[in-house]
């Protein structure tokens, strides 16, 4: 099966990333070596909203192919047809910046208990950039897309696979129009080889998965992308039928031409029998204090707890911080920047006292939806719901309970002098 071939060339582009980010990243354990995988190497990355490019996450299945920008073409295809070049898409269209919270939708997959396969991410597969681009929505104006309901845009990427396996993600078209972008800069910068240069696609709020890099080809279709939907050789539909859908153990999700329901969470609660990996679940991680060295309180005996929340492109309605492994709770103070899409900053004064604490932080979405304790067991599936759970799944993704991110922090009053 594609899934579990495991690839050579992995490690020798893992170090090189590691190396070039000097210690903002660390490589995360793969169990059959599909993927080329990094990422935060620190807690602290969370207690900040903007991630430097150094320590943002790194996430693919292929090699980053090589590339000539001056040559590199997006094809538009399905129902437009046109080839636009870097220069086209940089200099005929609006520039816009957006910011984006990208979340690897196997972020918390090793929180899993069984295990599930592939990357065994904790927390650290989250960062939040500046990405600045070309709205697609100009670009297919420009080319005739004016109507996008019911419709989908079908992403490919340009990086060649070692099986036949081509990377096609589709979301639907009013999302595209909506707020997504063709990136080439993140954070002000030429985007890296390894984030997708010279163009990706940006999906705000919606799982890394979505954010297709090294895009060669849009095409616009009445469906998803599902076996014999393009024009080129290949498997098609892995990656949106097979992979990245959330479902128990044991079972095989069916392939949908469309469906009515976008929200990822909507679809766990049943609207979706096999839920699509589309926009992020509400979630939140501590940045400070993280946990390494003793802390020791302010002059008027408080800490400051300081971390992030966010849920895909829902808004974060409040947050609530336990200094007592979760026994009471206290609502953060949100604060910083508010852009739909990217995470919140959060913070909660706590009056420390001497001793061993454990902390925790779990979010509230706009829509009512409070991140779950813990995940489940493998057999509950949807019922976990309603145990404050999160229903396991044998793919691992869009785990969000927050007692797996606790930190335990020791609190040490400096004797005077
Ligand atoms: N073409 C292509 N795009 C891709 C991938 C890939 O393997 N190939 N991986 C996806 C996954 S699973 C994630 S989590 C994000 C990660 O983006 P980043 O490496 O810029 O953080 O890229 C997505 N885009
Ligand atoms: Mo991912």
């Amino acid at each position: 099966m594609v899934t579990e071939r495991p690839r050579e060339s992995r490690h020798k582009e893992i170090d090189a990333i590691v190396e070039a980010r000097a210690g903002g990243v660390t490589e995360t354990r793969d169990e059959a070596d599909k993927y080329t995988v990094v990422g935060a190497a620190q807690r602290r990355t969370f207690a900040n909203w903007l991630t430097p490019i150094e320590e943002h996450f790194v996430c693919h299945r292929n090699n980053i192919p090589d590339i000539d920008a001056d040559a590199w073409t997006v094809s538009l295809t399905g129902q437009v047809e046109a080839d636009l070049l870097m220069t086209d898409i940089r200099e005929e269209y609006p520039t816009v910046a957006v910011a984006h919270t990208m979340e690897c939708a196997g972020n918390g997959r090793g929180q899993h208990r069984p295990e599930t396969g592939s990357v065994q991410w904790g927390f650290e597969a989250a960062a939040t950039a500046f990405w600045t681009g070309t709205p697609v929505s100009s670009i297919l104006r420009a080319h005739g897309v004016d109507s996008p309901d019911g419709k989908w845009l079908t992403a490919i990427g340009g990086d060649p696979s070692d099986d036949d396996d081509v990377f096609a993600r589709s979301i639907p078209l009013v999302k595209a129009v909506n707020d997504c972008l063709l990136a080439y800069e993140m954070n002000g910068e030429q985007l890296p080889r390894e984030h997708g240069y010279p163009i990706r696609l940006i999906v705000p709020g919606w799982y890394g998965v979505n954010n297709v890099k090294w895009v060669e080809e849009l095409r616009v279709m009445d469906t998803m992308v599902v076996e014999g939907s393009l024009d080129r050789p290949g498997e098609h539909g892995f990656w949106q039928q097979k992979s990245y859908r959330i479902h128990p153990k044991g079972t095989d999700p069916d392939t949908n031409d469309t469906i009515e329901t976008i929200d990822t969470w909507e679809q766990l609660e049943g609207a979706v029998e096999y839920p699509y990996t589309f926009d992020a679940t509400v979630m939140s991680v501590i940045g400070t204090p993280a946990g390494e060295s003793p802390v020791t309180p302010r002059s008027d005996g408080t800490i400051e707890v300081r971390g992030v929340a966010w849920a895909g492109d829902d808004a974060v309605d409040c947050v609530e911080v336990s200094t007592d492994g979760g026994e009471t709770w206290d609502d953060a103070e949100l604060f910083g920047p508010e852009y739909s899409g990217a995470w919140r900053l959060w913070r909660f004064e706590w009056e420390a006292e001497p001793g061993t604490h454990v902390l925790l932080s779990r979010a509230t979405d706009e829509l009512g939806r409070r991140q779950p304790a813990r995940i489940s067991r493998p057999d509950a599936w949807r019922d976990a719901l309603d145990n404050n759970e999160f229903p396991w799944n044998e793919g691992g993704y869009a785990a969000n309970a927050y007692e797996p991110n606790s930190v335990e922090v020791e609190v040490e009053i400096q004797p005077s002098e």
